[in-house]
């Protein structure tokens, strides 16, 4: 187990993100961005989702780790035991995502939380966060993530629409603004940053010529098994691999990805647009 100090816990608790540098070394994080560069079916399974100006942010998202690279990265140690430390106990995964912020047309993430979604989908706590891994590096020019520090203290904010996307209530939201610190989220290849389900943030368009992509591995304490079905997994074991695991695995590429479960277009749209997935048309 990979023990946080008691610092980087209560840094987590007290702000709602924790930033860890060269989590993923420069082999690892460049047999992903090659895998992710040549995989066509996260091409095929990528969908768009309109910003509030119209333009699009393109991901692929999938429910089940698998046995193939992404799954390597999503199990691993390194990254899960920081998972379980933060969130107290054992966690399952509860889906992955690859942001695809394209050069000079990938859309802006309006600010949300990630709860805002999860809440609906039978998730009855915030014993959930995220884990964002930067393929590319980020920054303010090409769409970095930016958080509220420490917003994640005022609980499930109601969302609504904007654009396709479900968005916080804006008149909280301009409340946020002055009360919490906006910090952009500047990362290099490698580098993570671990973030609570209630912490709102959001991203800009990427308007430089270089791409943004990053893979998202979300999680649940297994304690907050759903207790209804939905577009997501409810508790199934997380089995953790060693972090050598995702350098064997990537050697070999897609040939043991297994079934990742893909959220085709339309689930995929209707986890983005979702306020209450009855609400959703299919
Ligand atoms: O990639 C981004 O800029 C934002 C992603 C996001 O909002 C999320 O994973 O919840």
């Amino acid at each position: 187990m990979t023990l946080l100090s008691k610092n980087q816990e209560e840094e987590f608790q007290d702000q709602g993100f924790l930033i860890f540098p060269k989590l993923f070394n420069n082999e690892e994080i460049q047999l992903l961005k090659q895998t992710a560069a040549d995989d066509r079916e996260l091409e095929k399974q990528s969908f768009g989702r309109k910003d509030a100006n119209g333009t699009t942010v393109r991901l692929a998202l999938w429910n089940q780790p698998g046995d193939g690279i992404y799954g390597m990265f999503a199990r691993c140690n390194k990254l899960v035991d920081k998972m379980e430390q933060l969130l107290g106990g054992e966690v399952y995964h509860y889906h992955s995502k690859m942001i695809l912020k394209d050069p000079e047309i990938g859309g802006a993430w309006e600010w949300h939380q990630d709860y805002g979604y999860w809440y609906n989908f039978g998730c009855l706590q915030p014993l959930m966060a995220s884990a964002m891994i930067a393929l590319d590096a980020a920054t303010k020019e090409n769409g970095c993530l930016q958080v509220l520090k420490g917003s994640h203290h005022w609980g499930r904010i109601d969302h609504t629409l904007t654009g396709d996307q479900a968005g916080a209530d804006q008149e909280r939201i301009d409340v946020a603004l002055q009360r919490f610190d906006r910090i952009h989220v500047k990362l290099e290849p490698g580098d993570a940053v671990i973030f609570h389900c209630n912490l709102l943030h959001r991203s800009d368009q990427n308007r430089s010529k270089k791409a943004r992509w990053a893979l998202v591995c979300c999680y649940n304490a297994a304690r907050n098994n759903p207790y209804k079905e939905s577009l997501h997994p409810t508790y199934t074991p997380l089995i953790k691999v060693p972090d050598s695991s995702i350098k064997e695995v990537g050697i070999r590429r897609f040939a043991e990805s297994g079934d990742v479960g893909w959220m085709g277009k339309n689930q995929g749209r209707n986890i983005q647009k979702s306020i209450d997935v009855k609400q959703v048309d299919v």
